[in-house]
């Protein structure tokens, strides 16, 4: 079994990484967790209790009918938050669908993930606003595009095209299942031949619908990317200094020595996989319950109280501002109506283009024809 990376425990006790099982790299691990001060330790608890709050009030509106479907994440938040905290800004990520706690920390406002949901948007953002693409349905098919895009990164450079503001590296999040997808393979064997800048984090959280990660690989899903040559670390996925110090290293090391680089969080998806999904059909209350006991934002809880970085005034603050978080969702939701479907030609590419304002014409010339014969129903 392949070591895998911890420094905060399941009771919230902040352990030394592990030179018996690191002995080159402990202390570079030590240093990047030693940046996580308590100011953004405290901003790491908020950006998962919000994304917590906002991800139980889109199940319940999806209950209500709200929305055609919801992705939970529940469970997922440190590894989410700790490797978001550690990319910079200007590198560009790209998500499948569950990473919510990654737009939180981007800065996106999180409502506007749910309209994809509502059936009312295509997409709901500008990728390049955040530098975080929209979420893509289609497992795995997302890694290609990632990889091409650090592809690009690297003939800009080539050609001595100015990169500013571009980033160094490409950040893609990608499920367990999706290792077990040909594009997921294609990505990686093109990453590798070309030693194009992406670091791959695979949220192996034990299950892909109802096939467990057991079914999907006999190996742990880190040593996948041995066959691959490319870098790997298995980190704790519910352990925020972990999850950023691990995030700090490989890109640290992607910049120092190029190519991909590729992280498996170890972690536990507590909802259902969708809310079409009834996770009590396939898994038992034991595993449940165990996995319960290793609830992340407890865990930051009991370290932040420990080491006195925060205190009760903190957490009621917080809470308060998850549960304005939740009902300005419900709000704005519930008033979300169809958009104007001529928005989806705005932003593939970055500057105006001649064939998609053909395309657009072309749209909103047949899109007119089709509301005046439906008598104006859209
Ligand atoms: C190409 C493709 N095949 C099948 C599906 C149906 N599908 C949706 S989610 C999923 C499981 C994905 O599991 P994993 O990659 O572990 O990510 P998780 O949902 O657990 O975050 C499948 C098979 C799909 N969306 N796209």
């Amino acid at each position: 079994m392949i070591p895998t990376l911890q420094m905060l425990t399941e009771d919230g006790t902040r352990v030394p990484a592990s030179t018996e099982h690191f002995p080159e790299t402990a202390a570079e691990f030590e240093a990047h967790a030693a940046e996580l001060t308590p100011h953004k330790l405290r901003d790491a608890y908020r950006h998962m209790v919000r994304t917590r709050a906002f991800d139980t009030e889109a199940t319940n509106l999806q209950r209500q009918g709200e929305l055609g479907l919801w992705v939970p994440s529940r469970g997922q938040e440190a590894g989410q938050v700790g490797s978001a905290l550690a990319t910079p800004s200007a590198d560009f990520v790209f998500p499948s669908y569950r990473e919510h706690a990654v737009a939180e920390v981007r800065g996106l406002d999180l409502p506007r993930i749910l309209p994809v949901m509502r059936g009312t948007r295509h997409g709901g953002w500008n990728a390049t606003e955040y530098n975080f693409h929209l979420y893509t349905f289609v497992i795995g098919a997302h890694t290609l595009h990632a990889v091409g895009y650090a592809m690009g990164l690297q003939q800009d450079r080539r050609r001595g095209l100015s990169t500013d503001g571009s980033g160094n590296a490409v950040v893609c999040y990608l499920g367990d299942g999706a290792t077990s997808q040909g594009d997921s393979n294609e990505a990686l064997v093109f990453a590798a031949s070309a030693q194009a800048p992406v670091l791959f984090i695979v949220q192996n959280n034990q299950w892909a619908i109802s096939v467990p990660v057991e079914t999907q690989s006999r190996v742990p899903i880190a040593q996948r990317a041995d066959g691959f040559g490319i870098p790997r670390l298995r980190v704790d996925g519910n352990d925020v200094l972990a999850s950023y110090a691990a995030t700090r290293f490989a890109l640290t090391h992607m910049r120092e020595h190029g190519g991909p680089f590729y992280l498996e969080f170890v972690t536990y998806r507590m909802g259902a996989h969708t809310t079409s999904d009834d996770p009590t059909r396939y898994r038992t209350r034991e595993e449940e319950a165990a996995w319960a006991a290793k609830d992340p934002i407890a865990r930051l809880r009991a370290l932040l109280e420990s080491e006195g970085a925060a205190g009760e005034d903190f957490f009621r603050e917080v809470d308060d501002d998850a549960a304005r978080l939740a009902t300005r969702t419900r709000e704005s939701t519930r008033v979300n109506r169809a958009g104007d479907t001529a928005e989806m030609f705005d932003h593939v590419y970055a500057t105006a283009h001649r064939h998609v304002a053909h395309e657009r014409r072309e749209w909103e010339s047949y899109n007119s024809r089709a509301v005046a014969a439906t008598g104006g129903a859209r």
